[in-house]
């Protein structure tokens, strides 16, 4: 049920930080109170503006309802906000949770007119996972507002206000400022209601059916609670997954390769929309006895005419830490960017094809299918340590 769609997750989180949590926890209510109060002043410092707020590619639940709260919160000071994301939305829950939010997402789109927006807010990124977007409004010198993550700290973002904490989801997060009262919440309102059920929603599947999460992530659903409409909760959790994901799952399951409990699969080409298939798999070889770690991985077709190796990791292995693994299997590109990275307990990576992208005989996609294939294999055997075959 639970899945992750988040890629170029970047998080470095090992299991030996459980030390001293009690402090933590105490020094962290404090820190986010003054967050709270801070993101209100920058917002009045900015208001009646329009803003725009950046989604990583491939936008998941908790960076979709996180979104959906921050324009909640912005709107108290008359700012509109506009939501972007480039990539497709394509899990079945997260087409449902736009609808049920009634969300108009704006597909990023080079010609947009960014000169329009006074400032950039980026909610579960910092902009490195929403490349694009992120080059197009530095170009332009729409400033960097805000950001609000949970993944591991990045240089690349100079923002005036940056909340990054390393809890479960953004949506934790976000529930935290509406506890705090940057809008508060009423049973009665619908829009309310509707927020409060998507951030819940977000920080089940960022938590993995909170198994992954902290103190703070169950602070924030028992807050939630309160407001949430659990039946709608039911409606778009129950999306089921179409024949297209099946089918790859089923690849996944057929060519899965398994050597010192790792699972691996290529499975070969996968179109943008059913991109989604490729977490969905991992999640689903994980659940194979004696196997701690589950990598799937696939070339999906027809983002904007280009082609890209999309990957995800998955692991049970609380002593492996999957962004330090796939930094170490695929390293860097050629202006220093690492091709991927993880949190707790997940990763992702994208290799773009570049050159080599683009419609062609059958015969050359197989070639160029197995050559990838043949690559990434031959570098995630070398970290774990086997011969191939
Ligand atoms: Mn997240």
């Amino acid at each position: 049920m639970a899945t992750k769609a988040n890629l170029g997750d970047v998080q470095d989180e090992t299991a030996d930080n459980n030390g001293s949590a009690a402090s933590l926890e105490t020094r962290e209510v404090g820190v986010a109170k003054s967050k709270a109060q801070k993101l209100a002043e920058l917002l009045e410092a900015h208001r009646g503006e329009r803003h725009i707020v950046v989604l990583h590619d491939y936008p998941d639940p908790d960076a979709i309802s996180a979104a959906y709260a921050h324009r909640l919160i912005s709107a108290q000071f008359d700012i509109e906000t506009d939501i972007v994301y480039n990539g497709k939305i394509s899990h079945q829950q997260n087409i449902a949770l736009v609808r049920l939010l009634g969300l108009n997402l704006l597909k990023y789109d080079p010609a947009m007119n960014l000169g329009q927006y006074q400032g950039a807010v980026f909610v579960d990124n910092q902009g490195t996972t929403a490349e694009e977007i992120f080059q197009a409004l530095e170009a332009v010198g729409v400033p960097a507002l805000i950001t609000v993550d949970h993944h591991e700290l990045q240089e690349r973002l100079k923002p005036q206000f940056s909340d990054i904490r390393r809890t479960g989801a953004v949506a934790t997060i976000y529930a935290k400022y509406l506890e705090q009262g940057l809008v508060v919440l009423e049973k009665s309102n619908k829009m309310h209601v509707i927020a409060a059920t998507a951030l819940m929603h977000g920080l089940i599947s960022d938590t993995n059916s909170f198994i992954q999460a902290n103190t703070e992530d169950f602070q924030a659903a028992s807050f939630l609670s309160w407001f949430a409409d659990a039946e709608l909760l039911g409606q778009i959790m129950r999306q089921s997954r179409s024949k297209q994901v099946m089918e790859l799952i089923r690849r996944a399951l057929g060519d899965r390769l398994t050597v010192e409990s790792f699972s691996i699969a290529g499975i070969g080409y996968v179109r943008a929309e059913d991109r989604d298939a490729i977490p969905q798999a991992a999640d689903f070889l994980l659940s194979e006895e004696n196997i701690h770690t589950a990598i799937v991985y696939g070339i999906v077709t027809g983002i904007d005419q280009q082609e890209k190796v999309i990957g995800s990791m998955r692991t049970l292995k609380i002593t492996l830490d999957p962004d330090q693994f796939i930094k170490d299997v695929f390293g860097k590109d050629e202006t220093g960017h690492y091709f991927g990275g993880g949190k707790m307990l997940a990763g992702g990576f994208e290799i773009p094809i570049g050159f080599l992208s683009g419609e062609a005989d059958e015969e050359f996609r197989d070639l160029k299918w197995q050559v990838y294939d043949a690559q990434i294999k031959q570098k995630l055997f070398k970290k774990i340590g086997v011969e191939k075959g």
